[in-house]
C-alpha cells in the first residue's frame, strides 16, 4: 500500500517549525483547523468524482487495482488539497492523523458518511456537535438546539474550549439573551423566545415602536398633552443657546449653532441674506451685506499724495505708488541705492600664481603687487 507519508515528505522542513508553538495552540483553532482539512476534504472528493485512473486506464486496470471511485490514488489526490503549504497547523494535523483518515476512507466511509463528524468530533476530539462546547460537549446556554435563544453566540461553540456562556446580540442582554437593553423593547416575549426592536427616537425606554409608547423621553424630547414624547426647539427658547455670529439650528432631539456667513453681525440663519445688521466694511443692499468700496468713496479713504487704495473684502488697503514709499505716514521717494565706492582695480589675476592669489583676497587694502611692476 502506499503511504502517504510519502506524499507529506515536504512538510518535514516545516515541522521543527511548528513544534515551537504547538503550547501555545488554542482549542478552537484546533477545531477550526480540522474542520479546514474536512472542508477540503469533501471538496476534493467531488473534484475527483469525475475522474478515473487518468493516462491509460483500462478495463484490466479497473479489475487489477479496484475501482478508482475508492482507490488509495483517489484518496492521496485528495489529501494533497488539504493544506496550504503555508499552514503548519493544517500540515502537522493531516500528518499525524493521516491513517486516521484512511481508516475512515477504506473502513468507516459507508457507516459514517459526515467526515467532520466523524475525525474532527468523535475520533480526533478537538470539535463539537453544535450547540454544544467544552471538553465533554455540554450544551450551551439556552440549549443546544438554540444557544442563547437564537439571540446571541455561545463562547466555545462547536468546539473543545469556552464556557458556553451567551455574549447576546445587540438590542438583547441578560444570562439568556432573552431581555431587551435600553432603547429596544419586546415585540414577541415567551420563556424561550424574545425578539427586541428599536425603540422610537423619542424614547430612553418604551413598551413599543411609536412616540407614544415611551416610558420616558430621551434628553432633548419632551412630553406632551398627549403624552407623546416631541422634539424640544431648543432655538426658540427665551434665552438662546448659541453665541454671538452663531445661528440656531433646531433638530429633532437636538440642535446646532452655526457661525454666521462673516459679512453678518449677527444672524438668523446661513449666508449674507440672513444677517441681522452688516459687519465693518459691508454694507446692506436690499437686505444682503455686500463689501464697501472704500476706494471710490467721495472721502478718500487713502489720503495724502503719492497713493494708491486697494479694496479688498470688508477692508482695503493703503499702498505708497511705486518709486516711494511709507515714511512717518507719508509717502516719500525711495531713495536711490546707495553707490558702492569704486573699489581699487583689481589687478589681472590670470597670471598670478595660487598663494598670491588668496593673499590678495584675504587683505584687499594691501597694494597689488602689479602696481610694483
Ligand atoms: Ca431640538
Amino acid at each position: 500500500m502506499l503511504s502517504i507519508v510519502f506524499v507529506l515528505s515536504f512538510w518535514a522542513t516545516n515541522f521543527i517549525f511548528y513544534t515551537a508553538y504547538t503550547d501555545a495552540k488554542d482549542l478552537k483553532d484546533s477545531c477550526s483547523t480540522c474542520r479546514q482539512i474536512t472542508d477540503n476534504f469533501n471538496k476534493g472528493f467531488e473534484r475527483t468524482a469525475k475522474q478515473n485512473f487518468g493516462g491509460g486506464n483500462t478495463a484490466w486496470e479497473e479489475r487489477k487495482l479496484s475501482k478508482y471511485e475508492t482507490s488509495e490514488i483517489r484518496l492521496m489526490e485528495i489529501v494533497e488539497g488539504l493544506c496550504d503549504s503555508s499552514s503548519f497547523e493544517c500540515n502537522h494535523m493531516v500528518e499525524e492523523h493521516e491513517e486516521h483518515l484512511e481508516t475512515w476512507w477504506f473502513k468507516r466511509k459507508t457507516k459514517h458518511p459526515d467526515l467532520f463528524k466523524w475525525f474532527c468530533i468523535d475520533t480526533m476530539k478537538v470539535c463539537c456537535p453544535k450547540g454544544t462546547f467544552g471538553p465533554d460537549c455540554n450544551a450551551c446556554v439556552g440549549g443546544s438546539e438554540r444557544p442563547c435563544h437564537g439571540n446571541g453566540a455561545c463562547d466555545g461553540d462547536g468546539t473543545r474550549a469556552g464556557h458556553g456562556k451567551c455574549s447576546c446580540h445587540h438590542g438583547y442582554k441578560g444570562e439568556f439573551c432573552l431581555d431587551c437593553i435600553d432603547g429596544y423593547f419586546n415585540e414577541e416575549r415567551n420563556d424561550t423566545f424574545s425578539l427586541c426592536k428599536e425603540c422610537h427616537a423619542s424614547c430612553k425606554t418604551c413598551t413599543g415602536p411609536t412616540n407614544e409608547d415611551c416610558d420616558e423621553c430621551k434628553p432633548g424630547w419632551e412630553e406632551n398633552e398627549e403624552g407623546a414624547c416631541t422634539d424640544v426647539d431648543e432655538c426658540s427658547k427665551e434665552s438662546p443657546p448659541c453665541k454671538e455670529n452663531q445661528y440656531c439650528l433646531n433638530t429633532d432631539g437636538s440642535y446646532s449653532c452655526k457661525a454666521c456667513d462673516k459679512v453678518c453681525s449677527g444672524c438668523s440663519g446661513p449666508g449674507p441674506e440672513h444677517c441681522l445688521a452688516c459687519a465693518d466694511g459691508y454694507k446692506d443692499e436690499e437686505g444682503t451685506c455686500i463689501d464697501i468700496n472704500e476706494c471710490e468713496l467721495a472721502d478718500p479713504a487713502c489720503p495724502g499724495e503719492h497713493r494708491e487704495c486697494v479694496n479688498t473684502k470688508g477692508s482695503y488697503k493703503c499702498y505708497c505708488v511705486s518709486g516711494f514709499e511709507e515714511q512717518d505716514g507719508v509717502c516719500v521717494p525711495t531713495p536711490e541705492p546707495e553707490q558702492e565706492p569704486e573699489p581699487e582695480p583689481e589687478p589681472e589675476p590670470e597670471q598670478e600664481p595660487e598663494e598670491n592669489q588668496e593673499d590678495t583676497d584675504s587683505k584687499p587694502t594691501d597694494p597689488p603687487t602689479h602696481e610694483d611692476l
